[in-house]
């Protein structure tokens, strides 16, 4: 099995973001991938590979130029303001909320910060932009290969990518890997691919980019928008639209929601992947869903209650499927043990 990593993820590496209006410590933070570069040379699994490099072509057809652009020149403005920022994280803090326009891009870049993200609780970083563009590298590695012919890769990258749009960050995503890996797969001429989230938040920015596509279909199952991150997107109605009517489903399941009710959950969404007729599958996975998960603890639970025997379950249903099958690391803040339930989750896969 081919392992993609990043091994620039480093570089991105923020001390804090905000939550509540309050400075916290950062939740993504490097350890998250090493622990799981970790387990896996522990535990003997797979083959760690550094990728190849990706078009530039292959990320504008997912992403905007001008947000790229924006991207990767973003530090530099950030230091032209102040030389002191260079030992802080910009936190973008004005958006443009309805009423706004949005056509015409500022000059001024803390307007141009909240122009191009969605939240206060992503930081941008001196190395965000090397990270995040690498991140991509490693998605559309992994995609080539299962086009060659590998039952499954994977994408072992952070920062992660689900809640990146085409021209927006947020929730500590800034280029979409799944979205990347996706369009490769096309590309390539996967005449359908299907996209599962199970990430324990909604992939808004992948939904959101495909939304008008009948080519690629996006089904996802997490934690109810109506409490839970990222709270405006992510409904059981949201279906699609034009073109793209009917390749969206949505599973949101209520917070407090145990192991039984996600498989359940589960089984809906491999009957809706097998009826898409997909060529190959792309999995966003988020191991956030754990019972530990920081981030999505709340009220003395976190995640769906998952643990290591059902990341392992998880696993074996996905590789039933039969699918060529991208692996894409998105959440899942427990670095202690994200290590033994990536492995789990991937063990189904091994031969
Ligand atoms: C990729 C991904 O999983 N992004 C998640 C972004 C969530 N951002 C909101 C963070 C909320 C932190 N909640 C702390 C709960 C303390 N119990
Ligand atoms: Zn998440």
């Amino acid at each position: 099995m081919k392992i993609f990593f990043n091994e620039l993820h480093s570089t991105h590496s923020a001390r804090q973001e905000i939550y509540r209006g309050k400075m916290v410590p950062a939740f993504e933070t490097p350890a998250r991938q090493s622990a799981i570069e970790q387990a896996l040379k522990a535990r003997g699994l797979g083959e760690l590979l550094t990728p190849m490099q990706c078009d530039d072509a292959l990320l504008t057809r997912v992403h905007d130029r001008d947000y790229l652009n924006f991207l990767e020149g973003a530090w530099a403005e950030w230091i032209a303001l102040d030389p002191a920022n260079a030992d802080t994280e910009a936190f973008p803090a004005v958006w443009p909320i309805r009423t706004l326009r949005t056509d015409i891009v500022p000059d001024n870049f803390c307007a141009k910060l909240g122009r191009y993200s969605m939240d206060s609780g992503s930081p941008l970083t001196s190395g965000t932009w090397r990270a995040a563009r690498r991140g991509a590298d490693c998605a559309a590695a992994a995609a080539r290969v299962v086009h060659a012919g590998e039952p499954i890769a994977v994408a072992l990258a952070r920062p992660p990518g689900h809640h990146a749009g085409a021209d927006f960050f947020g929730g500590y995503c800034f280029i979409n890997h799944a979205a990347v890996a996706a369009q490769q797969l096309r590309d390539l001429g996967a005449a359908h691919v299907t996209i599962l989230d199970v990430d324990y938040h909604h992939g808004n920015g992948t939904q959101a980019i495909f939304y008008e596509r009948d080519d690629v279909t996006f089904i996802s199952i997490h934690g109810d928008p109506r409490t839970e991150y990222p709270f405006y997107l992510g409904h059981a109605d949201e279906q699609g639209a034009g073109a793209g009517e009917g390749f969206n489903l949505n599973l949101p399941l209520k917070h407090g929601s145990g192991p039984d009710v996600w498989f359940e959950a589960l089984d809906r969404a491999c009957d809706a992947i097998r009826a898409s007729g997909c060529d190959a599958l792309v999995v966003s996975l988020g191991l956030d869903t754990f019972a530990d998960d920081p981030v999505s603890s709340s009220a003395g639970f976190a995640g769906f209650g998952l643990r290591a025997p059902e990341f392992a379950q998880m696993g074996r249903v996905l590789a039933a499927l039969n699918i060529p099958t991208v692996v894409v690391f998105e959440g899942g803040y427990a670095s202690e043990a994200l290590g033994d339930n990536f492995v789990e989750v991937l063990r189904a896969w091994q031969v």
